[in-house]
């Protein structure tokens, strides 16, 4: 049986549907044994609440590290978000380095910014340090935004492939191996994931649904982690992963006044005949 560990690190926003309260039951639905590294611990997300609490666990990381070490505790992946704190960076790759079993990916979701601008409390000091941990990623999830940032490229709106060869070429020069771009939409009507992988371009694309959610980003790159630990290729997670946040997003778009996050509960049978 294809049974796989994997760590993820990133925030608890305790209401809101993102980071750890998205990943660990999409990690579990798709069968991955998921472990978690709370990186912080918010009352909720960041996005369109105020007067959030934030508590950064930062300085936990030494001590659950050295833990891990003495029970001789291995991952078959690390899945890095949602980070929160700079100081949290070289803890992270430590982590990695000294937990990783021979075949281990690092997985990152460089969850910074996203429709042209940084979230809340993200500065460019941020932005510079995360770039570390991209260059030494197996595989970078961001969307477009991010990559703006991590390449300081300007951020458009309107783009041809020329533009997104560009973005992937710098991220690639960062010292990432390979690059699933989210939100790559060449045409109105349609949107996309580009995956880039040994030097290799390939898009899924798919129709742009009339509304959208915040914490789509979390949902993508858990269900990508979740079915490529399964076994499937680079490109049909791409795809998994896309069409499972479609179904999230539509699913939302039929609830009343549900503006902080995606239902991706009910869509979870969805995923499952997806990953069958
Ligand atoms: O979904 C990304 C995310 C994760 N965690 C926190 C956030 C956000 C986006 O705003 O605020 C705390």
């Amino acid at each position: 049986m294809n049974y796989k560990r994997v760590l993820t690190i990133q925030d608890i926003s305790c209401v809101g549907q993102c980071s750890l309260t998205v990943a660990l039951p999409i990690l579990s639905a798709c069968g991955v044994e998921t472990c978690v590294l709370p990186s912080a611990v918010l009352s909720t997300h960041t996005a369109g609440f105020s007067g959030f609490t934030f508590r950064d666990l930062s300085e936990d990381m030494p001590s659950v590290l050295a833990h891990w070490q003495k029970e001789n505790i291995h991952f078959d992946a690390v899945y890095t978000g949602y980070l929160g704190s700079l100081n949290q960076i070289d803890y992270v790759l430590d982590i990695y380095n000294k937990t990783k079993t021979d075949t281990a990916f690092l997985i990152v979701d460089p969850a910074m910014a996203d429709n042209g601008k940084l979230y809340p409390i993200f500065d460019m000091e941020y932005v510079n340090t995360m770039k570390r941990l991209c260059a030494k990623a197996d595989y970078l999830l961001p969307n477009i935004t991010e990559a703006c940032f991590l390449t300081d490229t300007p951020y458009q709106t309107e783009y041809d492939r020329a533009y997104i060869d560009t973005l992937l070429h710098k991220l690639t020069r960062l010292g990432c191996k390979n690059v699933i771009l989210t939100g790559v939409s060449y045409r109105e009507g349609t949107t996309g994931v580009a995956v880039y992988e040994n030097g290799e371009y390939a898009c899924y694309e798919h129709p742009m649904l009339p509304n959208s959610c915040h914490g789509t980003g979390d949902i993508y790159a858990s269900a990508f982690v979740g079915a490529f630990l399964r076994g499937n290729t680079t490109f049909q997670s791409a795809k998994i992963a896309a069409e499972y946040t479609m179904e999230c997003i539509r699913v939302t778009g039929n609830l009343d006044n549900h503006w902080y996050g995606a239902a991706f509960e009910p869509a979870i049978p969805k995923l499952l005949e997806l990953l069958s």
